[in-house]
């Protein structure tokens, strides 16, 4: 079979998570319309009856404000030496600009195999997806795919022609895995990303989660412990809303699509805690799990 990595990169909010999460079939990574959603590299698997395409979704590659930006980044990088092949996301709907320049000079530089995809072509006009197309052209890149990573268009002839750059090799993750995630930090992602939406401004970038237990009962329930973590005092007030509204609306949420993930009745308990700048504390990024 032909198996192998591949990192899905680009600018933030280009829709890197959403085509992984389409790629496999099912949410593996959160996903929201606020840029620097995707903290982690997370692997996503789409096994086929002749291949194995592990997809990494990493952090979006912007110009780094603080240690965490850094973190992301460079984390980034050292994912482009581990994989096969790179997919590279840029935006129908938007002009390729000089973040995407500046990543596509990357990928010449580390010589990575490189595919690009460009995305959103659901919401952008044909003459504007057409130019997108040939200014992508302008790199030195082999493939390009116009897809939508929301309606799925394009996305299996992505998919075949990522594949058909892998060589022969073992099965990485036995059938039916989709992602490697720990479960902590599934559902950590899954609290944030309630949040993300619902949150405006800066405070979305402030937010971290954070598992502190979790437990199953006899008859199946289980039992979550988690910290929403904020950097202000001033941002706890609006995490836990007017008369506790915001809080009890996000957890909500999150508690209803992690029944459904695990098929069992859950208790979350959300407390909100300040963590004073922990986006440049590197000690607390260390705790939180953030690599340096
Ligand atoms: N119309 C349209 N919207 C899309 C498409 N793909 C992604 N989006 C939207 O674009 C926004 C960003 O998507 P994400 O998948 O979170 O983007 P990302 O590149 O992972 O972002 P970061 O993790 O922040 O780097 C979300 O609101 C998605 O719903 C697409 O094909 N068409
Ligand atoms: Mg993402």
């Amino acid at each position: 079979m032909r198996s192998g990595f591949c990192a899905v990169v680009g600018r933030p909010n280009v829709g890197k998570s959403t085509l992984v999460n389409r790629m496999v079939g099912t949410k593996v990574a959160i996903t929201s319309s606020r840029p620097q959603t995707t903290r982690n590299a997370i692997r996503g698997v789409v096994t086929g009856p002749d291949h194995q395409l592990v997809l990494v979704d990493t952090p979006g590659l912007h110009k780094p404000r603080n240690e965490l930006g850094n973190r992301l980044n460079k984390l980034v990088h050292g994912t482009l030496s581990e994989v096969d092949v790179v997919l590279f996301v840029v935006e129908a709907t938007e002009e390729i600009g000089k973040g995407d320049q500046t990543i596509a000079e990357r990928l010449i530089e580390a010589e990575a195999d490189v595919v690009v995809a460009v995305n959103k072509v659901d919401k952008a006009s044909k003459p504007k997806v057409v130019q997108q197309l040939v200014r992508a052209a302008e790199w030195p890149f082999e493939d390009i795919y116009p897809i939508s990573a929301l309606t799925g268009d394009g996305v299996p002839e992505l998919v075949e022609g990522l594949v058909s750059r892998l060589e022969e090799g073992p099965m990485y993750y036995p059938e039916g895995m989709v992602t490697d995630q720990p479960e902590e930090q599934l559902v950590a992602e899954i609290v944030r990303e309630k949040f993300l939406e619902r949150l405006r401004e800066e405070l979305p970038h402030s937010l971290a989660v954070r598992v502190e237990e979790m437990t199953q009962r006899e008859d199946g329930l289980i039992d979550i412990d988690a910290d929403v973590i904020v950097e202000r005092k001033s941002q706890k007030g609006i995490v836990i809303g007017k008369g506790g509204e915001m809080l009890r609306t996000c957890g909500t949420e999150a508690r209803l699509e992690l029944e459904t993930i695990f098929g069992e009745q859950v208790n979350l308990r959300l407390q909100v805690v300040v963590e004073k700048d922990w986006q440049r504390r590197p000690q607390l990024l260390d705790r939180l799990g953030f690599e340096s």
